[in-house]
């Protein structure tokens, strides 16, 4: 199964769990699906798509059935049409009737909401286990670990080690408003989100710039919760200018500034395929912590990994708003990654 957006706008998020107990299908999610499903459940595999897990990204193409729920196979997840899910029968759940057969040609369309659909067809599936298929995912995903802990271990702090940290600190039960670029799809696979809409970003045209403004909107609206902002230094400084509202709302929204001093993601492609001709991505930045203070807003700076647990300590803990500048490795790469125009089992490690 795959589980989109729709998922959560349909609040079917306890219907869609109690399809994979009864049923036993292992679930993955899209960018904005995440959290529709908990990351701490026995049948979710990860997230598909260019910067998704490996295994789920491998093993759609050796899918025979495909169950789609609130997604639209945005060519983010099917990456190359034409070699998407060549076994699949898919059946396709989504309440706008344009998206079926839109991408991907679809078995059987079923339009109406996720949550009704869900409910409607859960008494007619049979208990079962498929623990044997969920190994298979397990399996693939112990190969990738095993190729990236062969990799040169990074002398600075690198963007999953933060996310990570953050993740078992909180208990996946922070709602994370994360940017666009690196900081975004670091955010989105190293945090293990436990509940709906806790991962709230801006994907499909992704704006940089967003998750400032976003998360004064989230806070307000879950007032007790904890709202963490995951940003790159360059979309902070698209609305750097918001530290004033939140300042003066008295908003308590803690913001993780990821600091690789260039616009990294750009910065990623340049390496990959421009042979690395890093072209307009290197930023020099102001001193943020001067311009969070100058808006009253407490500010801590990291530069070392052995400083790196007190202050994250010390920025979760700190009551009203709060930021915390992790200076990371600059050329710190998201991996896995399906390039463009490549099958989604060519999914990259490395
Ligand atoms: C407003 C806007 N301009 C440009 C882009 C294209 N873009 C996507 S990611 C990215 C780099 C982001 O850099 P940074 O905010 O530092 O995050 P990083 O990738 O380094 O984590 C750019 C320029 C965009 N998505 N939105
Ligand atoms: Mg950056």
């Amino acid at each position: 199964m795959i589980v989109g957006h729709g998922a959560l706008i349909s609040k079917a998020s306890q219907i869609l769990t109690d399809f994979i107990d009864k049923s036993g299908i292992p679930i993955s999610s899209t960018l904005h699906g995440l959290g529709a499903v908990s990351a701490y459940h026995k049948n979710y595999v990860g997230m598909v798509g260019m910067h998704g897990h490996y295994s789920p990204n491998v093993l759609t193409n050796q899918a025979d059935v495909i169950i789609a729920i609130g997604m639209r196979f945005d060519d983010r997840v099917t990456s190359a049409i034409t070699t998407y899910a060549p076994k699949a029968k898919v059946i396709h759940i989504d309440i706008d009737a344009s998206e079926i057969n839109k991408n991907i040609k679809t078995y059987t369309g079923i339009i109406t909401d996720a949550k009704i659909a869900l409910a409607k067809m859960l008494p007619f599936i049979k208990k079962n286990n498929h623990q044997s298929w969920i190994n298979e995912f397990k399996k693939l995903d112990l190969y990738a670990k095993k190729i990236v802990n062969a990799q040169p271990k990074k002398a600075k702090i690198t963007m999953d080690q933060v996310i990570t940290m953050i993740s078992n600190k909180t208990k996946g039960e922070a709602i994370i408003v994360a940017d666009v670029g690196q900081n975004q799809m670091f955010a989105a696979r190293f945090y293990q989100y436990k509940n709906p809409n806790s991962y709230i970003t801006s994907g499909g045209l992704g704006t940089m710039g967003f998750a400032l403004p976003a998360a004064m909107g989230v806070q307000i609206a879950s007032p007790n919760k904890q709202v963490i902002v995951v940003i790159g230094d360059g979309g902070f400084q698209m609305t750097i200018q918001e530290l004033g509202t939140i300042f003066q709302e008295k908003l308590p929204i803690k913001i993780l500034i990821l600091n690789n001093e260039f616009l990294g993601m750009v910065r990623q492609w340049q390496e990959m395929f421009f042979e690395k001709r890093y072209s307009f991505t290197n930023l020099v930045n102001p001193d943020f912590i001067a311009v969070s203070k100058g808006y009253g807003i407490p500010a801590m700076l990291v530069k070392e990994k052995h400083q790196l647990e007190k202050a994250v300590d010390s920025f979760l803990t700190t009551e009203g708003p709060v930021l915390l500048e992790v200076r990371v490795e600059k050329e710190n790469n998201i991996f896995p990654m399906i390039p463009t125009g490549a099958a989604v089992d060519e999914i990259r490690i490395k």
